[in-house]
């Protein structure tokens, strides 16, 4: 089947993930895959090779079966099976006015049972796997605001219906502050018939990180097992993730995630050999293994997938290892970027993130969050992905202003940050470069945009240091007085000398680089898309006055002076650029 997490029910900051990712798509992918396939063939092989039980490897038992919908009390109830359902013609209005509770179909959602069977969307083999017989217990924590309530009793009744009860110490539903009075006045009494199920309210709106952390503070099982509060979990989904965290305490393993349709409710299944990966800045989303690399390398649907991130909602970490690792910032606000926070954290701080092919769960996407954010949604997702950048991007967080223009001038006050590089230091965390070479090497990252020296185009000469001052020179490529780097923050750099403009004069300086100085900012190229005729010029943006940089050759000069197209003197070009 097609890969379902169609673009238009993907939530924005994956949407432009995906498309971003359309022009990228597979570059750089062979080496590293192969490399991790290798690692991935030894660990299957391994695994057939232990199969006999022993005291170190005690005994071990096929995933169980377990689907208490599997003869549904009303086989002809709409979605059964989950398959799609449509509005009848006198609702359509109805149905259309009730989409904003939860922005998804709520009138279907109401409609179908919450207990409705799902297809088994397992690879063939999953259902042959074996697991160990004493894996460790979890707690199932599912945080809600204002849950669409038929959606989040599906979700409750697809992980009670579908899990070896002995392995689930808990359903944990952290209600985060929620208004919606139906939900406050059933949500308990319904609940108190189900044992394992504990509620926990919080007394104010906590934001979804804040919310996680409470439900883990109050856990009790030995594993954390997080879950979006609209989801459906599929067949056998539990245990192969506790035997991933298992086998290793340090794996956090997630299930494939597969889409529940927003708009007709049916349960769709995706594309196998996806990784959870980011393009810049920093926005999530799914890329396909080519499938020339899956057929060289023989990886089968069943095999476990490492990936440099995870999209956040689901997934299985143990416990004492998720508080080991300062569980998330707790400095990140309501939603987003948590989940690159928390996967570099575990990649750098020894862990790994994998995909576990045989788990799945279906997730209802949406293309807006359906609760308000206290503050702006925007500022506040790109807040958190600044903690996390200057947290744990090292050099590279560059890349990520340079990437998001708009961030590097707005002054967002992201917090303290001490606690959080301290944790770091003290876990003893790898570098972000040895992140990218050894775990996401097909992400493009070149620390600079540009560099080499810096040509006048219509002149054919050279910017070079001359004492304390930039000349216009006949170019010399061996000279190391023209080589300068256009950074990701707009700096055209000379060592730690930064080319620096005095509008007053109309002349050119050099000035210690300082990356929070934007009087020290040039833009080029990246101007294009408003000014398509300064292509090609260095400008300097002088709050409404555009001023760009120009040569005069015969008296070695460089100066400054109002942009104009037609002035060629004005049109600059470095010897290389990295980008795209
Ligand atoms: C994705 C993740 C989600 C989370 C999010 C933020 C998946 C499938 N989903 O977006 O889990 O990691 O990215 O990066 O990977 N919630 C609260 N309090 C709040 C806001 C939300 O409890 O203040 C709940 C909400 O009811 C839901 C969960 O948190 O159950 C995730 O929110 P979402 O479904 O809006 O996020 P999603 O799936 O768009
Ligand atoms: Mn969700």
């Amino acid at each position: 089947p097609q890969n379902q997490r169609e673009m238009s029910s993907l939530p924005p900051a994956l949407q432009r993930a995906v498309l971003s990712q359309n022009k990228t798509l597979y570059g750089g992918l062979e080496p590293a895959r192969s490399n991790l396939t290798s690692k991935i063939q030894a660990e299957a092989h391994q695994k057939s090779h232990t199969n006999t039980p022993s005291s170190e490897n005690p005994g071990r038992h096929r995933v169980l079966r377990i689907d208490v919908t599997l003869s549904p009390r009303d086989p002809k109830a709409p979605g059964q099976f989950g398959h799609p359902v449509a509005v009848p013609p006198g609702k359509k209005k109805e149905a259309e006015q009730r989409w904003k509770e939860g922005n998804f179909n709520v009138y279907l959602s109401d409609l179908i049972p919450v207990d409705r069977a799902i297809e088994d969307t397992r690879p063939a083999g999953c259902a042959e796997q074996l697991v160990h017989d004493n894996l460790p217990t979890t707690s199932v924590i599912m945080c809600f605001v204002d849950e669409v309530w038929s959606a989040l009793l599906r979700s409750v009744h697809s992980v009670l219906n579908r899990s070896p009860l002995h392995l689930i110490k808990e359903i944990l539903l952290v209600d985060d502050f929620s208004t919606k009075e139906y939900l406050k006045a059933n949500l308990d009494k319904y609940m108190s018939q189900f044992p394992k199920v504990r509620i926990l309210h919080l007394k104010e709106r906590h934001g979804l990180i804040r919310a996680r952390l409470a439900g883990a503070q109050n856990a009790t099982g030995d594993v954390l097992t997080f879950l979006d509060s609209h989801v459906e979990c599929n067949v056998g989904w539990l245990e192969p993730l506790l035997e991933r965290v298992y086998l290793n305490r340090k794996k956090v393993a997630c299930p494939v995630i597969e889409v529940i349709n927003d708009k007709d409710m049916s349960y769709m299944t995706v594309d196998n050999f996806q990784r959870g990966v980011f393009t810049w800045p920093m926005n999530f989303g799914w890329r396909t293994i080519p499938p020339d690399v899956v057929a060289k390398n023989r990886i089968k649907e069943t095999d476990i997938i490492r990936c440099p991130v995870m999209a956040g909602g689901l997934f299985s970490i143990d416990k004492s290892y998720f508080f080991e690792l300062g569980t998330y910032d707790p400095g990140l606000n309501v939603w987003g970027g948590e989940n690159m926070e928390l996967s570099f954290k575990v990649w750098m701080c020894g862990g790994e993130i994998e995909i576990i092919p045989c788990s799945r769960v279906g997730h209802i996407f949406r293309n807006d969050n359906p609760y308000s954010f206290p503050k702006d949604r925007m500022k506040t997702v790109e807040r958190n992905l600044m903690r996390v950048a200057e947290v744990w991007l090292d050099e590279y967080k560059e890349l990520f202003y340079g990437h998001g223009d708009h961030l590097i001038d707005q002054g967002l006050d992201v917090g303290n940050l001490t606690q959080q590089r301290e944790l770091r230091k003290k876990l003893n965390c790898k570098s972000f470069k040895w992140y990218l070479e050894n775990v996401f090497p097909d992400l493009k990252a070149p620390i600079v945009r540009a560099s080499g020296v810096l040509i006048n185009v219509a002149l054919g000469k050279c910017i070079s240091i001359e004492n304390t001052t930039a000349i216009l020179d006949d170019c010399d490529g061996s000279s190391k007085l023209q080589q300068f780097n256009y950074t990701w923050l707009r700096l055209i750099k000379h060592g730690e000398w930064c080319l620096a403009p005095i509008p007053e004069k109309g002349s050119l300086s050099l000035h210690l680089c300082d990356n929070r100085n934007n009087r020290l900012r040039w833009l080029h190229k990246s101007a294009s898309a408003f000014h398509p005729e300064l292509v090609e010029h260095i400008v300097f943006e002088n709050y409404h006055q555009l001023l760009c940089m120009e040569g005069n050759f015969s008296q070695k000069t460089l100066k400054v002076a109002a942009c104009n197209p037609v002035v060629p003197n004005q049109k600059w070009k470095f010897e290389k650029y990295y980008e795209d």
